[in-house]
């Protein structure tokens, strides 16, 4: 099989060509990336000499490289977004072109090339806010309510692609996931912002009361389920991933952090809060595990000590990535913190 990964040096993108090269060694992998300010190639180095993955540089608004990619291609695993809701606040205008405008570049390519199967990655962010003192998770049929320029327009990408299945008949699938974390992960997010910072003796910015709620999702565990559904979904379908934990709020998430790392609450800094910030997130994910067999491998602890230990060990890594771009970010974003 001949795989397209568009977004693959990003986070979710770049443990997704490991994780294929390493379970699935007889494809070809082609990995379709701009290298925004998200895209690392070091995610890659393991791989850049494998014969089975190449790497191409484009951007998904461009028909002409798209075109060009898309030759022999079976499947497409899409990730490439602008994915960071903090930046689609200060400027929406990437995130609608990238997240809107290009997806409709790729589905129209995808379509011209009769590709088998457009497995569209989506986010549990389209469906809106929950409340706190609800019991209630979102699932399948939840209907779309964004609330950020970044949940906007991967909701606007959820809809062509659906519409191009409907109107066109092209092979679609798409999952919508919670909030990952992991190996890799540009420190602009929470987790991997907090674990780096407490790492350079620095506080953690915590928005608001930090009682916001989110569902985390290990990065592996969501390959292991983007696997299953390319293998047994079925054309047409959405299924929704989630991680095990249960209403945890960013004050818990920060404690246990800090559990690991062995420092106290003194690291904890409050900071104004985010405009429109989704109070909780959760999500019901039996129909995958139902349907197609998926669950988490381990519980959030778990993968948080297995996290933390990855980049304390990683430490050149994130200390690249943050000595770069990301600087003037910070400073716009949380001030001298
Ligand atoms: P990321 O920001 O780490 O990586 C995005 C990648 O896409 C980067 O490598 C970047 O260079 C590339 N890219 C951006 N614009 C591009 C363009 N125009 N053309 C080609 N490549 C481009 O993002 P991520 O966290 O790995 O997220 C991947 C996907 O998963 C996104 O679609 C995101 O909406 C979705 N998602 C992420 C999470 C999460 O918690 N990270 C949760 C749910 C859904
Ligand atoms: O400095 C911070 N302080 C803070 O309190 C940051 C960066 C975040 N937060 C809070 C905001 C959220 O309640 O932590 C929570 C998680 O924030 P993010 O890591 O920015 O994630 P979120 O906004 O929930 O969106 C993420 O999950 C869904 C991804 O960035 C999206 O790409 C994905 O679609």
């Amino acid at each position: 099989m001949k795989l397209l990964v568009t977004g693959g040096a990003g986070f979710i993108g770049s443990n997704f060509v490991l994780y294929w090269l390493k379970n699935h060694p007889q494809d070809k992998v082609i990995n379709f990336d701009k290298l925004t300010y998200a895209g690392n190639l070091e995610n890659l180095e393991s791989v850049e000499n494998n014969p089975n993955y190449e790497f191409v540089q484009g951007d998904i608004c461009d028909e002409d490289s798209v075109e060009k990619v898309m030759a022999g291609v079976d499947t497409i695993v899409h990730f490439a977004a602008e994915s960071h809701v903090d930046r689609s606040i200060l400027n929406p205008s990437d995130f609608v072109k990238t997240n809107v405008l290009g997806t409709r570049v790729l589905l129209d390519s995808a379509l011209k090339n009769k590709v088998k199967r457009f497995h569209h990655i989506s986010t549990d962010e389209v469906f809106g806010s929950l409340k706190l003192e609800d019991k209630n998770k979102f699932n399948e049929r939840t209907t779309y309510n964004p609330r950020s320029p970044y949940s906007a327009s991967k909701a606007g990408s959820d809809h062509l692609v659906r519409a191009y299945y409907f109107t066109y008949g092209l092979p679609v699938t798409i999952s919508n996931c919670s909030n990952n974390f992991g190996p890799y992960q540009f420190p602009e997010k929470f987790i991997p912002l907090a674990i780096t910072n407490l790492l350079e003796g620095k506080k953690v910015p915590v928005y608001g009361d930090g009682l916001y709620v989110r569902d985390w999702l290990y990065v592996e565990d969501h390959c292991r389920a983007i696997d299953l559904i390319l293998q047994k979904g079925k054309l047409g379908e959405t299924y929704c991933i989630g991680g095990l934990t249960q209403d945890i709020n960013n004050l818990e998430v920060i404690k246990k952090i800090l559990d690991n790392l062995g420092k106290d609450e003194k690291s904890i800094e409050f900071v104004k809060d985010r405009p429109g910030h989704d109070r909780r997130y959760a999500l019901d994910w039996t129909k995958i595990n139902k349907e197609l067999g998926w669950k988490p491998l381990y519980g959030f602890d778990e993968w948080l000590k297995k996290t933390v230990k990855w980049y304390t060990e990683n430490r050149r890594w994130w200390e690249d990535v943050k000595n770069g771009e990301y600087k003037k970010y910070y400073k716009k974003q949380y001030g001298v913190l």
